[in-house]
């Protein structure tokens, strides 16, 4: 019989859970690992993606898990590969994201250490790092540890509400040869948990809440991760005529519906006698006005509006940072997983059968006049920036539109100033995937990467609307792109600024009677203009650009997109646009 290794049986426990892909950059402390990878399991069922940079390859597990809604494990080296993954996995914490984030350590036993390099690399306990933004951290401590350390793992990542954990392996544990025959236990056993439901008699009020309220609010959030949810929502809104506003942590709800009405967030929260939160990271600034002069906040509904919130965020605390938002007052708080809920609230609300039909009638027509305007609105912004020089966002929002609008398509990601969901129709569930979830740039273009894989068999076209100042974080994204022939269609919105800080640094002037003008310095990347296309070739990735003209983008992206369908490969275009 073949010896079998500590690190043999880690490939084996990822095979029995699905593991599709494990996305890494290499590093001695998991070179048990990586061997199993290769040489045990053939590199197949997980397969390897080679990543340029730690942040990257859990990146790409990130965008991989909202594609898909599976976990990719990222494994990282000790305490360095750790610290570069950190903001990633930080952006996933906040993002309720699974990622399996494994990595070596050590030895343990320093009696076995090679001299400095194991000793400045190893870390008591190495967990400690990531420890405040992950949903658990595990080392165990001997080889028969190992499967129910990655099943909890597993488990814990994929129970709502979701999350990284990161797992670490002792280099001696991993090299081992197994003294016994580990067997892999019955995986169907060890399932994560059936979604939370909501408790009956605070369903039964939600339902009541709604079905006689005048005016009642949908504001919805992350609750889009589930696909099916936003099918759940579109009954709900059609059954009592519920305006919805998207928030955008995902894609909720069709923009073509009339009952969408995001865009009037304000006007609906401070009319609303009753509001239903789903999944909303910030209730709290929701239902406030923030004035920058003053620094403070005033809450804008009318007195005696009922606020339900379902969410399971009460789940996800920690002390760390203040990623729990500030505490909103809600008078029905429900602590359910989205998914289950909103059929069931339906289910109740036809049951009680408190409602009037007429009423709803009558809401649909002013919601549907209302939801038009907001289109017509929209298009009429288009038109009065049509000309603008450089190229305005609206503008070559419409442009990439007029290329994809027969495609069956997915942003996975860029929700660039919110243009795509103004101009675009966003009819399908999972059509955008969201944002980075803890604001730390870098995000798109290891996401985008990891989502087209996770996509890749899907049919549909990924398309990254990607920002410069992103991707000059994370440029060897396109590394992995080129080399595993990553089906992606990655559209620069170049401003070549960091437009963001632009604003704050014009703000400060301002505030302090000091020269506006000034806001630019630091802050632009124009000298030199960064040559994306150029550096897309450099890569091997095809691509066009910079383009400055509104007439060439649709010629180019065509050209591009015929390489992604056809080649099934990454493409790039450059297109620089003004950046308000
Ligand atoms: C890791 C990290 N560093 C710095 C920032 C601060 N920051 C927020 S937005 C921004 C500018 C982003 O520029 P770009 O990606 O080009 O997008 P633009 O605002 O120009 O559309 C910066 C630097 C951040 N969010 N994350």
């Amino acid at each position: 019989m073949a010896a079998r290794y500590g690190s043999d049986l880690i490939v084996d426990m990822m095979k029995s859970l699905g593991i599709e892909y494990v996305a890494l950059n290499p590093g001695s402390s998991f070179r048990g690992i990586h061997d199993s990878l290769v040489n045990y399991s053939q590199n197949k069922n997980p397969e390897i993606i080679l990543c340029c940079h730690e942040e990257i390859a859990v990146s790409v597990a990130h965008g991989y898990a909202k594609a898909t809604g599976r976990p990719m494990a990222a494994i990282v080296h000790n305490v360095v590969g750790l610290q570069h993954a950190s903001m990633a996995i930080y952006n996933a914490w906040c993002d309720r994201t699974p990622i399996l984030v494994m990595g070596g350590t050590g030895p343990v036993d320093s009696s076995k250490r090679r001299p400095w390099i194991d000793w400045i690399h190893t870390a008591l306990v190495q967990g400690n790092l990531v420890r405040d933004f992950v949903k658990w951290d595990d080392q165990p401590m001997g080889s028969g540890a190992i499967p129910n350390s990655i099943m909890r793992g597993y488990r814990t990542a994929m129970t709502e509400p979701k999350g990284p954990v990161y797992l670490c392996f002792d280099v001696d544990l991993q090299e081992a040869e197994l003294k016994e025959d580990i067997v892999v236990p019955d995986i169907g056993r060890y399932r994560p948990p059936a979604p939370l439901q909501a408790e009956t008699g605070a369903l039964k009020e939600a339902a009541r809440l709604l079905a006689q309220a005048e005016r009642p609010l949908i504001l919805a959030d992350y609750m889009g991760r589930n696909p099916e949810s936003v099918n759940h929502l579109v009954e709900l809104a059609d059954l009592l005529s519920i305006p919805v506003v998207d928030r955008g942590a995902r894609h909720n709800f069709p923009n073509t519906h009339p009952c969408d009405l995001t865009g009037r967030e304000k006007e609906l929260v401070e009319e609303a006698d009753v509001i239903m939160g789903l999944d909303v990271m910030d209730l709290y600034g929701a239902l406030v006005r923030y004035d920058a002069k003053t620094k403070s906040c005033r809450p804008v509904m009318t007195p005696g509006c009922k606020v339900i919130h379902i969410s399971l965020a009460d789940l996800a605390i920690r002390s760390w940072t203040t990623d729990v938002q500030e505490l909103a007052p809600i008078d029905l708080p429900i602590l359910a997983d989205t998914r289950v809920f909103l059929p069931a609230l339906t289910e109740e609300i036809r049951r009680q059968a408190k409602f009037s039909k007429n009423a709803v009638e009558d809401r649909r027509k002013q919601l549907s006049k209302q939801h038009d305007e907001i289109r017509e609105n929209h298009q009429g912004d288009l038109k009065r920036r049509w000309d603008e020089n450089p190229i305005s966002p609206p503008r070559m929002t419409h442009e990439i539109w007029q290329v994809i609008k027969d495609e069956d398509w997915t942003l996975v990601a860029g929700a660039f100033r919110g243009w795509p969901r103004r101009l675009w129709d966003w009819k399908k569930p999972g059509a955008f995937l969201g944002g980075y979830g803890g604001g730390g740039l870098g995000y798109a273009p290891g996401a985008s990467v990891g989502a087209a894989i996770g996509l890749r068999d899907s049919g549909t076209v990924c398309i990254d609307l990607q920002r410069d100042g992103d991707l000059l974080y994370t440029t060897s994204a396109l590394w992995t792109a080129s080399s595993y022939k990553v089906p992606l269609l990655m559209i620069m919105t170049n401003n070549r600024t960091y437009y963001n800080d632009e604003e704050h640094q014009e703000k400060i002037a301002i505030t302090r009677g000091r020269p506006v003008e000034n806001k630019v310095v630091a802050m632009r990347m124009e000298s030199p203009p960064v040559d994306f296309a150029t550096l897309a070739k450099s890569f091997d990735i095809f691509s066009e650009g910079p383009i400055e003209e509104p007439a060439k983008i649709q010629p180019a992206i065509r050209r591009a997109l015929k390489v992604v369908k056809e080649e099934r490969k990454p493409a790039l275009v450059d297109v620089i646009i003004q950046a308000v």
